[in-house]
């Protein structure tokens, strides 16, 4: 329990080992993370959240060091979560060592890489969790990097508030854009390694893409970057600046917190539903029987496992 106060004192003092410690407990689902969660102070006012996402080896890491750095320079704050999808498989080993970010690190920043093993309410549940620790520490701004690929970008577009979508020429550049509902999740197209040959070609295609401008949607701009070089990195700062004026001007704040909210308690609800459920497995598998052996469809039993939950109340 001291130790506990300890961590919560030092989340709110921006403590980087407080912080980590934090997160530790929250990424392995301990009680100690559930009991921190409970506990931790709700920020009053907002914190930006953006998330980068795109193909492995698009550039992801490197331009959000160097987004980051330019944040750290005007004075800002500056959280990165490197947000990794690991199956139980793979035991989460893809992001962590290959996430370094020395110099926004020495610049100020906090950067830390998390695995979502098991989470309650799945992946965007789990990235939500990290973010309420974060918003509880003294930052101004939060960037995450995702490994996602299609299902899981879309799962952590819905708990930051600005989409940036990286593409890079010679990639086969229709697999990338057509790539079911990822397009459609972007606030900001970056076409990085501009330096490379086709990156330009890439950039008009996609603006042929856009729908066209219309009065009062944020119109999704494409930006060229080199982000090893920092080329059109100010640019990209500027419209991530851009899209929070545009959510904070109409009022969108309070609505995104609320279909948040509505996302969370609807995932973990049917999580614990289920959980609850399945205790009693005997119950659970002539229901799994019933349903695979053909004798009964899925919606009913299910509705029959929901009355009998009920029954016993
Ligand atoms: N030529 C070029 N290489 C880049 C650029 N940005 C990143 N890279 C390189 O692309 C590789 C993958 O970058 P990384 O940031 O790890 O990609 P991630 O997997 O999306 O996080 C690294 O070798 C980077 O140095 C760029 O603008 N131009
Ligand atoms: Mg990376």
């Amino acid at each position: 329990m001291a130790e506990l106060e300890a961590v919560l004192r030092g989340v709110v003092a921006g403590s980087p080992r407080a912080l980590g410690r934090a997160l530790s407990w929250v990424e392995n689902g301990h009680e100690a993370g559930r009991q921190l969660l409970r506990l931790l102070p709700r920020r009053q006012g907002w914190l930006p959240t953006v998330g980068f996402t795109g193909p492995p080896g698009a550039g992801k890491s490197t331009l959000i060091e160097q987004v980051g750095l330019r944040l750290q320079a005007r004075g800002e704050r500056v959280a990165v979560l490197a947000v990794d999808p690991s199956s139980p498989f793979s035991g989460g080993a893809l992001l962590g060592d290959r996430l370094r970010m020395p110099r926004l690190v020495a610049a100020g920043g906090f950067v830390r890489s998390l695995a979502t093993r098991g989470a309650l309410g799945g992946l965007a549940a789990a990235c939500a969790d990290f973010l309420e620790v974060l918003r509880a520490a003294p930052f101004s701004w939060v960037l995450v990097e995702t490994v996602g690929v299609g299902q899981d970008e879309v799962d952590v577009a819905t708990v930051v508030d600005t989409v940036v979508l990286l593409q890079v020429p010679g990639l086969g550049d229709d697999v990338q854009l057509t790539k079911a509902g990822v397009m459609e999740i972007a606030h900001v197209f970056v076409v990085n390694k501009k330096d490379r040959p086709g990156a330009m070609d890439l950039a008009r295609m996609l603006e042929t893409l856009l729908p066209p401008p219309e009065a009062d949607l944020w119109r999704p701009p494409v930006l060229p970057v080199a982000a090893t070089t920092g080329e059109g990195v100010e640019a990209l700062v500027t419209a991530l600046e851009e899209h929070q004026r545009f959510l904070a001007a109409r009022g969108q704040h309070r609505e995104l917190s609320r279909q948040r909210a509505e996302r969370r308690l609807s995932a973990i609800l049917a999580d614990l539903l289920v959980r609850e459920i399945k205790v009693q497995t005997e119950t659970w598998q002539q229901a799994v029987a019933a349903v695979a052996e053909g004798r009964e469809d899925p919606l009913t039993v299910a509705e029959k496992l929901l009355q009998c939950q009920w029954g016993k109340r």
